[in-house]
Formats: C-alpha cells, sequence, structure tokens
C-alpha cells in the first residue's frame, strides 16, 4: 500500500512537513478553492502539485473533485457541470495526477451529530447519535415528511432529547449537521439547507441512481482514455437520511454500477468507516468481488449499537477485522503484480483519527488532526508490514 494523507492545502494546521515525519509519502488533496462545478485549470492543478513536490512529497490521489448539484438532479446547467468535470479530469491527467475520488451524496457529504464524543481513553471522537439526528430534522428543521419516518417510540426519545438541549446546545447541533465538515465543500443556513433538500421532491433513488449512470456513461470514457482510475466513495452513513436517497452504500448498488458502466476507470475507494456502519455489508465480501477495482483505500473502524448510533473507533478496534481487510488488499497488490499492473501499489489512507494528546488543546479539522491520524497511520503500517511478511 502507497500511504497517504489527505492535505487540506495551505490552510490545514498539519503541514506537509508534519505529513513526511508521520512517514507518509503519498498526499490526497483538492483544490477546495475552486467552486464546485468550474473547470480545474492545469495552472491551479500544478501549483498544488509543486507546493507538495517542494515538501519531498508527491500528490497520489485527488480527493474530490465534487459533483455539482445540478449533475446529481439532472438539472439546471448539470450539461454543462458534466463538461467541465472532464476537462478537470483531463487536466490532472496532463499534470500526471491520475486517480480522482469523488462522491454522489445528495445535498450533504458525510453526516455526523456530534464532533468531540469523549471515548473511554479521554480522545475525542466524531459520532453519529440517531435520537440527536431525529431531534435535529423533527423539532429543528421541522422537515416535512419527517414525521413519517420515525416510530411513536423514536419520536417521543428524541422529543425528550430535544428537551435537554440548551439553545447553545440546538445551535452546535445544527452547525455540526449542516455547516459542513471538512471536505464538504458546501455549508448552509437552516433555511438554505430546506430549500437545497426540496430540490429532491421528484428525485427517488431509482432517478439519482440513472443520473449517477448517466454521469458516469459520460465522465468514465474521458478518465479511461487519459488513464485516470475514478473511484466513487460511499455514502456515509450508507443509508437514507433526510428523506433524500442514497445509491452507493451497498454491494448491490456497486454491482449495478460496474455492471452498467464496466470499463476498470470506473472503480471504488473502498472505505471501511462509511460501509461498515451497516451490519448487514460483508466488507471482506465487498472488498473480494471488486478487489481489481479498488483504486483506493480509506482505512477506520466504527462502533455500532442496535440503535444505529455509532463512533469512530480506533483503527484497529470496532466493528470490523482489520487484519483481514488489510491481508486481502496485500493478496491484490500481489495479484495486480503478477499481471504486470502498473497501480499494484493501491493508496491508502488513514481515514479519519481520533483527536488526542496535543491536538485536545489545538484547534483541528474534525476528524482530520495530526495526532490521531499518525497514531492510526502507525498501526496500519504495523499490520500491513505484519502481514506482507507472513505471505
Ligand atoms: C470523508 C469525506 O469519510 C470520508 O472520507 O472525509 O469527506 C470523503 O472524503 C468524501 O465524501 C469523498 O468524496
Ligand atoms: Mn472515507
Amino acid at each position: 500500500m502507497e500511504q497517504t494523507w489527505r492535505w487540506y492545502g495551505p490552510n490545514d494546521p498539519v503541514k506537509l512537513s508534519d505529513i513526511k515525519q508521520a512517514g507518509a509519502t503519498g498526499i490526497v488533496s483538492a483544490l477546495h478553492q475552486i467552486p464546485n462545478g468550474e473547470v480545474w485549470s492545469v495552472e491551479a492543478i500544478t501549483e498544488r502539485k509543486n507546493e507538495i513536490e517542494e515538501a519531498g512529497l508527491r500528490w497520489s490521489v485527488v480527493e474530490s473533485i465534487p459533483v455539482h448539484e445540478n449533475i446529481k438532479t439532472r438539472s439546471g446547467d448539470y450539461k454543462l457541470y458534466i463538461e467541465n468535470y472532464k476537462a478537470s479530469i483531463q487536466n490532472l491527467a496532463s499534470c500526471g495526477i491520475d486517480i480522482v475520488c469523488y462522491n454522489f451524496m445528495p445535498v450533504l457529504d458525510w453526516t455526523r451529530t456530534s464532533l468531540d464524543f469523549e471515548v473511554e481513553d479521554g480522545s475525542r471522537a466524531l459520532r453519529f447519535d440517531t435520537t440527536a439526528f431525529a431531534a435535529f430534522e423533527l423539532y429543528l428543521l421541522q422537515r416535512p415528511g419527517a414525521v413519517d419516518n420515525y416510530s411513536v417510540a423514536q419520536k417521543n426519545e428524541a422529543k425528550q432529547y430535544f428537551e435537554t438541549l440548551s439553545n447553545e446546545e440546538k445551535d452546535l447541533l445544527v452547525k455540526t449537521i449542516i455547516a459542513g465538515l471538512p471536505g464538504a465543500e458546501e455549508g448552509y443556513t437552516l433555511e438554505q439547507f430546506q430549500s437545497v433538500l426540496d430540490t429532491y421532491n421528484e428525485v427517488d433513488s431509482k432517478i439519482l441512481k440513472n443520473n449517477l449512470v448517466h454521469f458516469l456513461k459520460e465522465i468514465i470514457p474521458v478518465a479511461s482514455t487519459n488513464k485516470v482510475r475514478m473511484c466513487i466513495h460511499p455514502d456515509d452513513p450508507p443509508y437514507p437520511i433526510l428523506g433524500l436517497p442514497r445509491v452507493v452504500s451497498t454491494e448491490e448498488d456497486y454491482a449495478y454500477l460496474f455492471e452498467q458502466v464496466p470499463d476498470n476507470a470506473n472503480g471504488i475507494t473502498f472505505c471501511t468507516g462509511s460501509l461498515g456502519v451497516r451490519a448487514d455489508n460483508n466488507l471482506e465480501q465487498i472488498l473480494k468481488r471488486f478487489a481489481d477495482r479498488v483504486h483506493f483505500l480509506h482505512l477506520r473502524s466504527t462502533k455500532r449499537d442496535e440503535k444505529g448510533n455509532f463512533y469512530e473507533a480506533n483503527h484497529l478496534e470496532g466493528d470490523l477485522d482489520m487484519y483481514a481487510i488489510v491481508k486481502e488488499v496485500l493478496l491484490e497488490e500481489k495479484r495486480r503484480e503478477q499481471e504486470g499492473r502498473k497501480d499494484a501499489k493501491i493508496p491508502m489512507r488513514p481515514d479519519h483519527g481520533h483527536q488526542m494528546l496535543d491536538d485536545l488543546h489545538k484547534k483541528t479539522n474534525p476528524g482530520y488532526s495530526g495526532i490521531g491520524r499518525l497514531r492510526g497511520l502507525a498501526e496500519l503500517r504495523g499490520l500491513a508490514l505484519g502481514i506482507s511478511k507472513s505471505l
């Protein structure tokens, strides 16, 4: 595996020199300053690339070129945005950057209800609490239709929880959910948020799936000709929320996308933390089935309970068997080597990490503090070394 690290660019509190000390060799980055839908110019790409290379690192993966909302709903200027997307892929290819991660989640990228959940050792993790989320949409957002998505018991529990919240806590919950986590390019106010949700009134999962396939049929041939591997990140959490459809959550979802657009440039960002939230997702099976199109790995773990709440666990703990996952990845890399594939080394990053030690007193990007990810990367690196010696 190529050890990589997500870097948000010059404003990231974690510097390229820190990343080097963490032992990563590859950088995962995006041009967050460019508004969604616009073309990434060769100049802007080159500037970022040079900065990374001057630090002795390599820009291995783009995460993400955001997909404009109009493409997801197939409305407005979606045709222009698709053309722009193709141009960005071509420009990246001309600069030698050939792996692009993206997602197709409506409105919100990854979603949590708490960014500072304290785990047993005193470090802080990101958490999704179903009751808090219900309280948000039932009583703060007051989304029409939300009442039909919950049982009487769930509504009562959400109401009780809501009544314990101070005004500051209410504001924080709203902010946590809709103000945009790092990597999500858009943040909203409550009013704006409801109006964006409304743009999906006519878009059910069948339509969203079609829109995704349509998008893939447009961009994958361009990626393929330019030798760029596209990798779609799964939904996080991997089930519908806010009455919005979700179409990249399960093995079947992926199977459908590859059946529709078989080119190997149509690949996966295998994010164990996202997929692992569903008890019915068999991660080892998904990985085995689609191994040859896993172009990028996000390794982390989550711990869920019977109510669907989950928090981000330490990388080698939680619900998933990281040993089995990493072993399967290393076997796939061996297969690729034997086939003479140039992409035998798959870029991997410790997806998120806990806020811990000195970082508890610093302003950090939620999930993307330095020390927690350093711990994650170190553990994963050791695990991989141990397994590879025994293969
Ligand atoms: C998140 C997302 O779980 C994750 O990786 O950090 O920001 C993710 O990177 C994007 O959804 C991928 O497009
Ligand atoms: Mn991820």
